[in-house]
């Protein structure tokens, strides 16, 4: 009788100690920063809901959104300089230069904190995976087939791209050209950067009709270049000379579609990949160990296993045309 009280006792006691401890656990949120190119653009802001989503299933996870206000390494590295002062559990960061922050990153590591790229990514030596959104070659095999495929005689084509240093558009971009000779006729006669703002890649996207009186298209691997080659092929009065394609927002181009601006773009889920990258960013933040060949979960998006550089790719991407856009411009 008083070896089964005391062992109740006991008992209640680590019950009673186990409640402390997840209490406390509830109450010490774990905060990843999602650290983005630029703010504003309406491409990240979906990835935010997303990794939103993933706090709140995980729950005790806050999520800083955080990122410069143009798309400069320069504006990155103040962030994460906040953000290693702040002492976040983790960052998961879409890259303007894939070495510039690197130096700020290693800091961050150096400091305990967890760091994935994602979207854009960082060198190895700056983070410890990188979660690509899809292929490389598929989707610079995406942009330059979704202008082909309007072009029935060939012609001019140009690339209207985010920042110079972004990793992810250079990488579209260079695999956009090994493509090439596999669409006997397109000709890529320019290259031209508006760095993910509005009004630079419109004057961009205006200057390129003006250098290319005969381009057939304009294709732009980034929502924020899409859009704005849209509305400058749109005020010249050049829809149906001049189609505008590449990677888009379905909400944002849905003005586009209808006007017959873009016959046709291509995207993957944003919120998905924001998911995922919070997934992962807690999944590596708790222990898990992230190196060639590593398996690593991410909710309800299943798991992703690394390739020899540390990196993963997740789902192919969708092409939006009239068929199909207002099922999905209420969505991302
Ligand atoms: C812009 C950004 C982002 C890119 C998309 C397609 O929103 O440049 O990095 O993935 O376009």
């Amino acid at each position: 009788m008083k070896r089964r009280t005391f062992t109740s006792l006991v008992a209640g006691l680590s019950i009673a100690a186990g409640m402390m401890g997840s209490t406390a656990m509830a109450q010490d949120n774990m905060r990843i920063a999602l650290v983005v190119k630029a703010l504003g653009i309406g491409f990240f802001e979906a990835a935010a809901e997303g990794a939103e989503e993933a706090a709140a299933e995980l729950g005790g996870v806050e999520i800083i959104y955080t990122g410069p206000t143009d798309t400069t390494a320069e504006g990155q590295i103040e962030v994460i300089n906040s953000l290693i002062a702040q002492r976040v559990d983790a960052i998961a960061i879409s890259a303007n230069d894939p070495d510039a922050v690197v130096p700020a990153l290693k800091r961050a590591m150096d400091r305990g904190i967890t760091v994935i790229s994602w979207d854009s990514g960082v060198s190895e030596e700056g983070r410890q995976m990188h979660l690509n959104p899809s292929s490389t070659p598929l989707i610079g095999n995406t942009i330059l087939k979704l202008a082909a495929d309007h072009m029935p005689d060939g012609g001019d084509v140009a690339i209207l791209s985010a920042s110079a240093t972004a990793t992810n558009q250079n990488a579209w971009i260079a695999a956009a050209e090994e493509a090439l000779p596999n669409y006997s006729g397109v000709n890529l006669v320019a290259t031209v950067y508006g760095d993910d703002l509005s009004d630079k890649s419109y004057r961009e996207a205006q200057g390129l009709m003006a250098s290319h009186p005969n381009l057939k298209a304009i294709i732009a691997p980034t929502t924020v270049g899409i859009l704005a080659a849209c509305q400058a092929v749109t005020d010249s009065g050049k829809i149906g000379e001049i189609n505008v394609t590449g990677l888009g927002l379905p909400s944002e181009m849905a003005g586009c579609v209808d006007s017959g601006a873009t016959e046709s773009f291509a995207i993957w889920n944003p919120i998905d990949l924001g998911y995922s990258a919070t997934m992962i960013a807690h999944s590596l933040a708790t222990g898990t160990a992230a190196g060639p060949g590593a398996e690593i979960p991410m909710g309800r998006m299943g798991s992703v296993t690394l390739d020899d550089t540390g990196t993963a790719a997740m789902a192919d991407p969708f092409t939006y045309d009239s068929s199909n856009i207002d099922q999905f411009k209420s969505i991302f």
